[in-house]
C-alpha cells in the first residue's frame, strides 16, 4: 500500500480523497496556487506545496511544479481528483516515468476514451450498444452528405476531440449538412485545435443515464449500478440520482451485463463511466468518463462503497476485493450542486461566506471545503459544495432533501440553493418525469 499520496486537486474533492487516505493510514500531501493559501485542504493535510499562481494552468495544470512536489515530499503515488490533470494521458505517463503511481487508469485508456472517435469505435468493438452513425471521421461535404441521408435526419454533427457540447451542431436536412459540418469543423478547430469530426442520428429528447464501473487493470470489473443525470444546464449537472427512476430490473440487469463484460475485455484499471443517452427503452453510448466524478457519492450511498478506497486499492495492486454478487442497491440517493452562483443567471458569485450552516441528520452528508469567513477565489469553477441525501426510498429521499435544503443556511454570496428549493416542489421532479432538456425549459418558463 502506497505511505504517502499527493493529492493533485483543490476544494471538495481533495477533502474527499484525504478523507479516504486518512482512513487507510496514508500520509496526505495538498498542493494549492497562491489563491488557496487559506483553502480546507491545505489545512486539513498532513503537508502541503504551493505549487504556483492563481492560475489554473500555472498550478493546479502545472505538471513540473506537481512532480517536483511529489519529489520534495515522496509522495509515491498522485490522486489527480476530477477535472484538472485527471483525464491526461500525458500526465499519467511523466508520473510512471518518475516511479510515482497514478491512481487512475492507464495511459493508454485514458487516451482512448479522450477521443470520442476512438471511443465509439472501442465501445462498439466491447459490445456496447452506440448511436447510429458515421463509421469514424467524415472529410469532405460529399461523405457528410452520403452519411447523413443514410443516418437520416435530423443529424447531429460531433467533434471528435469535444466534450461538454462544444463542437456540437444540429442538420436538420441534407441543405443543412454541409454547413452544419463546417461550422462544427471551425468550432472544434478552434476549441480543441482538432478539426475531426463525425456524425450521429440526432436523440430528440433522450435521458442521460451513466454506469459506474470499477475495475482491476488484470481482466476483472464490476458495476456499482447507474446514475441519471439528466438535470444539466448548458451541459453542467446539477441534480444527479442514483439509481435512475426511469429504468427497472430487467433494464438495468442487461445493461450493467454489458458494460461489465466490456470493462472486462478492456482490463480496465480503476473508476470509469460509462455515459449513455436512454430514449425509447435503448441506451445509446456516448463517451466515457476515465475519472473519479463529482457526482460519484449517490452511488457511494446506495452501495455503501466508498469508491476512492477502491480506486486507492486497485491502483496499489490489489484485488478490487468485491464480487459482483456482493454489490447491494439500498434506498435512493440524490445530489444538489451548491454553486456560488446567482440561482436565476448562474453568474459567479465569488467572495466572502459570512454565516455558514451545513444541514445534518440521518441520510445526509455535505460534501464542501468552504467555511464560515471563508472567500471563495474567483479563479476557479464555482461549486463550493455537494447536498447528498439519501433515504430508503424515492420519496423519504425526497422528503428529507427537502428539510435538509431548508435547513442549510449559506450567506454573503449568492449560490443555486434558492434553485433546488424550487425544484423540489414539481411534480415532475416528484414524478422523476424529466430528460435532458427538461430544466433549460424550465428556467426559461422564468422559474425561481
Ligand atoms: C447527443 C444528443 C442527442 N443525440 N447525441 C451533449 C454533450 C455530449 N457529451 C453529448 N451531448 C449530447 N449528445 C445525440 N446523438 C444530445 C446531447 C445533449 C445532452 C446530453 C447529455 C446531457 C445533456 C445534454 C444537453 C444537450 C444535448
Amino acid at each position: 500500500m502506497f505511505k504517502k499520496v499527493l493529492i493533485a486537486n483543490r476544494g471538495e474533492i481533495a477533502l474527499r480523497v484525504q478523507r479516504a487516505c486518512k482512513e487507510l493510514g496514508i500520509a496526505t500531501v495538498a498542493v494549492h496556487s497562491t489563491a488557496d493559501t487559506d483553502a480546507m485542504h491545505v489545512r486539513l493535510a498532513d503537508e502541503s506545496v504551493c505549487i504556483g499562481p492563481p492560475a489554473a494552468a500555472a498550478s493546479y495544470l502545472n505538471i513540473p511544479s506537481i512532480v517536483a512536489a511529489c519529489e520534495i515530499t515522496g509522495a509515491d503515488a498522485v490522486h489527480p481528483g476530477y477535472g484538472f490533470l485527471s483525464e491526461n494521458a500525458r500526465f499519467a505517463e511523466i508520473l510512471e516515468a518518475h516511479g510515482i503511481t497514478f491512481i487512475g487508469p492507464t495511459a493508454e485508456q485514458i487516451r482512448i476514451m479522450g477521443d470520442k472517435i476512438e471511443a465509439k469505435r472501442t465501445a462498439k468493438a466491447l459490445g456496447l450498444p452506440v448511436v447510429p452513425g458515421s463509421d469514424g471521421a467524415v472529410r469532405t461535404a460529399e461523405e457528410v452528405m452520403t452519411e447523413a441521408d443514410r443516418i437520416g435526419y435530423p443529424v447531429l454533427i460531433k467533434a471528435s476531440a469535444g466534450g461538454g457540447g462544444r463542437g456540437m451542431v444540429i442538420a436538420r436536412s441534407r441543405e443543412e449538412a454541409v454547413s452544419a459540418a463546417r461550422r462544427a469543423r471551425a468550432e472544434a478547430k478552434a476549441a480543441f485545435g482538432n478539426d475531426e469530426v463525425y456524425l450521429e442520428r440526432f436523440l430528440g429528447a433522450p435521458r442521460h443515464i451513466e454506469i459506474q464501473i470499477m475495475g482491476d487493470g488484470r481482466g476483472k470489473a464490476i458495476v456499482l449500478g447507474e446514475r441519471d443525470c439528466s438535470l444539466q444546464r448548458r451541459h453542467q449537472k446539477v441534480w444527479e440520482e442514483a439509481r435512475s427512476p426511469a429504468l427497472n430490473e430487467e433494464q438495468r440487469r442487461s445493461i450493467y451485463a454489458t458494460c461489465a463484460e466490456a470493462m472486462q475485455k478492456l482490463a480496465y484499471r480503476g473508476a470509469g463511466t460509462i455515459e449513455f443517452l436512454y430514449e425509447d427503452g435503448e441506451f445509446y453510448f456516448i463517451e466515457m468518463n476515465t475519472r473519479l466524478q463529482v457526482e460519484h457519492p449517490v452511488t457511494e450511498m446506495i452501495t455503501g462503497i466508498d469508491l476512492v478506497h477502491a480506486q486507492i486499492r486497485v491502483a496499489s495492486g490489489r484485488p478490487i476485493g468485491l464480487a459482483q454478487d456482493d454489490i447491494r442497491f439500498s434506498g435512493h440517493a440524490i445530489e444538489c450542486r451548491l454553486n456560488a452562483e446567482h440561482p436565476r443567471t448562474f453568474v459567479p458569485s465569488p467572495g466572502t461566506i459570512t454565516h455558514y450552516h451545513p444541514p445534518g441528520g440521518l441520510g445526509v452528508r455535505v460534501d464542501s471545503a468552504v467555511y464560515q469567513g471563508y472567500r471563495i477565489p474567483p479563479h476557479y469553477d464555482s461549486l463550493i459544495g455537494k447536498l447528498i441525501v439519501h433515504g430508503n426510498t424515492r420519496v423519504e429521499c425526497l422528503m428529507r432533501l427537502r428539510r435538509a435544503l431548508d435547513e442549510f443556511v449559506v450567506d454573503g454570496i449568492h449560490s443555486t440553493l434558492p434553485l433546488f428549493r424550487e425544484l423540489i416542489h414539481h411534480p415532475d421532479i416528484a414524478n422523476g418525469a424529466y430528460d435532458i432538456h427538461w430544466l433549460e425549459a424550465f428556467l426559461a418558463r422564468g422559474k425561481v
